[in-house]
């Protein structure tokens, strides 16, 4: 799938030399010419974040064959991108945290040695991308010149990055002009990593998805800095996103006593109107967005949504976690989302879409697996090959994914803008169990939710490269999100009691446990309510709960099932806490602590000794 491209000539900011160039802030002027001058690009192009820019690209685009434009009356607006089939998620191996001192980054990490990764991307950048237009993205995180936001400037060779930084991010001009001398933000450079002429002079021809076999997704959070190279995939190659607001945020979070989470945001509302703020963690492809997204089964319950993937919560002058969601659009998995587990992500993706490795109807629509129960009886699937239901292969990628506008989600909130954030109510921790995990309980305190958030562990899913389904631990599911070392994000969390005077309340949920026949013992998505019922509950003192060593769990009768087709024994194993279950969880996590070294907090250190003791006392 060749598609020669003719060179783009209709930029009007067009010449390397940066002729018209929007600013006049210097470091930033003389940071984008060193960076053209290592990458090489045929043009510079200022990105404005105008809908007139989108159009612009997004045409480009279709004539490039990147971008495949759906039937208008199907799905107007929308488009469909179909990556390489090798660049289809985020590469953990090669994402690289650079510190001076090894430990810093920690046994979590892949740590890498500043000087020498900065040798090793000064080679693979060089020439990276010639042929190519390099477009400079001014973007903020959070609402701009809000107190809890942060500016990013991202160049890159990616046409597709550019319109989904434009969707996810606060991109463009407004940005640009907060970035004035003297003002702090985060540069990030990214390149597919094909140039278009060789150190020969030679070209070659585009192709549709441009990448190298060869990724760099590389942090230098000493000094903010972000290098990401070989990848158009989401995760990879829009910095804003997991580089700046997890990875580097999450090091500068520690530095000024707040907290950047892999966690989504919402605002609950129980049928006696209290409002509740909940955020929760989740690692990749757990019910971040469903929850976010969620429709009550309950009556008179409402969840609107503030944010699906990432939280920043800072103690705020009330003496509460206030928490904003830096991003301004979703990037979500598709397979699974149907009218019967997430209506309100169906009307969000009516039109206005970027949709990456789905599947193409006959008529110029989308499919994948779950959107609905029968499929279609012919398809294109995501590699552009013919598909029946009777193909071997899934149509859609399990992780293929929607880039939408936030504004196009009709359940967000209209807190949702608020740059002073949101107070943080409870917090959640969750994971993919297949056993073990009850389905609900709440934490003692602050320390015993730190080890909650400390001991998630959850089956691997398509959001990375790797095994599907192997179990493995993922500390507040920032195992490959945190930007140092994962013990002292323990006591950084362990910390915020000294800093915030109300803390949220810290809850676990699991609504994956299965019966010994595989099937789900819990409906999960809209009926989650009632788990949402019991934690506001607790909030309130009016739900009872029983003590196990795991946690508080509903006492019985608290959790409301009435109408719901789960059995005694189906619930109360949901509940339940089986001890030889819980003590080799506890080995588990002895054996997954043991790296951390003296990085681990005496507090998590005496919180599994205290789990042991209550499993099996002497
Ligand atoms: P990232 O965007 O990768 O960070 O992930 P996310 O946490 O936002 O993932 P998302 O909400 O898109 O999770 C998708 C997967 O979780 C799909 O396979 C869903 O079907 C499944 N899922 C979500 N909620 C539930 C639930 O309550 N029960 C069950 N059984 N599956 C669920
Ligand atoms: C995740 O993998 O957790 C995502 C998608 O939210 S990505 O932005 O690609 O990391
Ligand atoms: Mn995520």
């Amino acid at each position: 799938m060749t598609t020669d491209v003719t060179h783009e000539t209709q930029d009007a900011q067009d010449t390397p030399e940066l002729s018209g160039t929007p600013t006049a802030n210097p470091a930033l002027l003389d940071w984008v010419r060193r960076t053209a001058r290592l990458t090489q690009p045929d043009r510079v192009v200022w990105c404005d974040g105008s809908q007139e820019e989108f159009d612009r690209l997004t045409a480009r685009m279709v004539a490039t064959g990147t971008l495949i434009p759906l039937n208008p009356s199907k799905r107007p607006g929308s488009f469909l991108a179909r990556s390489a089939p090798g660049d289809v998620a985020r590469v953990e191996h090669r994402t690289f945290i650079a510190s001076r001192r090894r430990e810093d980054a920690g046994p979590t990490n892949n740590w890498r040695e500043p000087d020498a990764l900065r040798e090793e991307l000064d080679g693979v950048f060089t020439g990276s991308m010639r042929g190519r237009t390099m477009y400079v993205v001014p973007f903020s995180m959070g609402p701009v010149g809000g107190p809890l936001s942060l500016l990013g400037v991202q160049v890159t060779d990616s046409p597709y990055a550019v319109v989904s930084m434009r969707t996810m991010t606060r991109m463009g001009n407004e940005a640009l002009a907060a970035i004035t001398e003297g003002t702090a933000w985060v540069p990030g450079v990214h390149s597919v990593g094909m140039p278009l002429v060789d150190d020969l002079g030679r070209t070659r021809p585009d192709v549709a998805w441009p990448c190298n076999d060869l990724k760099h997704v590389a942090h230098f959070p000493e000094t903010r800095e972000i290098w990401s190279f070989g990848s158009g995939y989401g995760g990879n190659a829009l910095l804003g996103k997991k580089c700046l607001a997890l990875r580097i945020a999450s090091a500068v979070a520690r530095e000024e006593g707040w907290l950047a989470e892999h966690m989504l945001l919402v605002k609950v509302t129980s049928p006696q109107q209290r409002v509740f703020h909940l955020a929760a963690a989740f690692p990749s492809a757990c019910g971040k967005t469903n929850l976010a997204m969620m429709r009550p089964a309950l009556p008179g319950w409402r969840v609107e949504t503030i944010g699906d993937d990432i939280a920043w919560m800072r103690p705020g002058p009330d003496g509460r976690l206030r928490a904003i969601n830096p991003e301004a659009g979703f990037f979500g998995v598709a397979p699974g989302t149907g009218w019967s587990t997430n209506p309100t992500a169906m009307e969000m993706l009516r039109e206005d879409v970027i949709f990456t490795n789905v599947a193409l109807t006959d008529d110029g629509d989308v499919w994948w697996e779950g959107m609905t129960e029968e499929a279609p009886a012919h398809l294109t699937d995501w590699r552009g090959n013919p598909w029946t239901p009777d193909s071997p292969t899934p149509a859609a990628h399990p992780n293929a994914r929607f880039t939408v506008a936030a504004a196009r989600c009709p359940s967000l909130a209209a807190e949702f803008d608020d740059p002073e954030g949101v107070p943080v109510d409870a917090i959640l921790f969750g994971g993919r169990r297949r056993t073990t995990a009850p389905l609900v309980a709440q934490a003692g305190d602050w320390s015993q939710g730190v080890f909650a958030g400390a001991s998630i562990s959850s089956e691997r899913t398509a959001a990375a490269e790797g095994a599907v389904g192997e179990l493995r631990h993922d500390p507040f599911a920032m195992l490959p999100f945190t930007g140092y070392h994962v013990g002292d994000h323990l006591s950084h969390w362990l910390s915020m009691r000294d800093r915030v005077e109300h803390l949220p309340a810290v809850f676990s949920v699991n609504w994956f446990r299965r019966g010994e026949d595989g099937r789900f013992l819990w409906p999960g998505f809209g009926e989650n309510a009632r788990v949402l019922e019991w934690i506001c509950g607790r909030l309130e003192g009016t739900a009872a709960a029983r003590h196990t060593p795991a946690g508080l769990v509903p006492a019985p009768g608290a959790l409301d099932v009435d109408g719901l087709d789960v059995s005694p024994a189906d619930l109360a194993e949901l509940l339940s806490v089986d001890a030889a279950a819980w003590l080799a969880e506890a080995d588990q996590l002895e054996r997954f602590f043991a790296p951390f070294g003296a990085k681990l907090p005496a507090e998590v250190r005496d919180h599994l000794a205290l789990l042991r003791y209550r499993l099996d006392p002497p």
